[in-house]
């Protein structure tokens, strides 16, 4: 095992209410009422294609242009950046920093496979910039994830094998993304949902490398 490569919504810091916020905002301006049960559904998802998934629930797909979704897409992200605008250090979620320095002071070499393409001014914001060797421009990828795309890109960025490298996830896209990629996959969540990774801890809180090292192993 030569490096973990990170998700980060809903893993590095809980952004994923933000997001749920700001499209609820932009689906009600579209008279689409949609709850916490679907936003489950966009977790790991592009922009463009929650979008596309909020307007499938909401009726509403082929109503639009390109143009018009484009503006939709922006309006979601202005709100977004404003509600992330004073994330901090102490928005990290619980373990993630200990478990960063585990993984330093053992060498393993450490990544992002965010589908957000405000990964890198997130982790910014929460002071991690310089504990990541590669970030994955997701914007880039011919297909998001459950596909394999952006985690096999990760491993690429860093010139090592699939094999040699586990994915962090708390969402089932995600999870699927990773073992699409041939790596072990580690998810952070409830068990039932997250059911098709090799190992689940609860929290993030959890994470430990001897655990994930042993997983990797077997
Ligand atoms: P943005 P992850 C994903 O991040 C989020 O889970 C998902 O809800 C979001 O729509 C997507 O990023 C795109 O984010 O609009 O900021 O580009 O979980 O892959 O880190
Ligand atoms: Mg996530």
């Amino acid at each position: 095992m030569k490096a973990v490569i990170f998700d980060l919504d809903g893993v590095i810091a809980d952004t994923a209410r933000f997001h749920f916020i700001a499209w609820q905002q932009l689906a009600a301006d579209l008279g689409i009422v949609i709850d916490e049960a679907f936003n489950e559904e966009l977790k790991g998802i592009s922009r463009s294609e929650s979008l596309e998934r909020i307007l499938i629930h909401g009726n509403q797909s082929d109503r639009y242009s390109e143009g018009e979704l484009a503006v939709f897409a922006n309006k979601k992200n202005e709100v977004y950046l404003e509600l992330i605008s004073s994330l901090s250090e102490k928005d990290i979620l619980p373990g993630i920093t200990a478990f960063l320095d585990e993984l330093a002071t053992a060498d393993i070499r450490i990544a992002l496979a965010s589908a957000s393409r405000n990964g890198p001014f997130i982790l910014d914001k929460l002071g991690l910039s310089d504990r990541f060797e590669t970030i994955v421009d997701p914007s880039g990828l011919k297909a998001g994830k459950p596909a394999p795309d952006i985690y096999l890109a990760a491993a690429a960025q860093l010139g090592l094998n699939a094999g040699d490298c586990v994915g962090v996830e708390d969402a089932l896209a995600g999870v699927q993304a990773i073992n699409a990629a041939n790596m072990v996959s580690i998810a952070v969540g409830d068990a039932q949902e997250l059911a098709e990774a090799d190992h689940i801890f609860s929290s993030t809180a959890l994470l430990d490398l001897e655990t994930i090292q042993g997983v990797w192993e077997a």
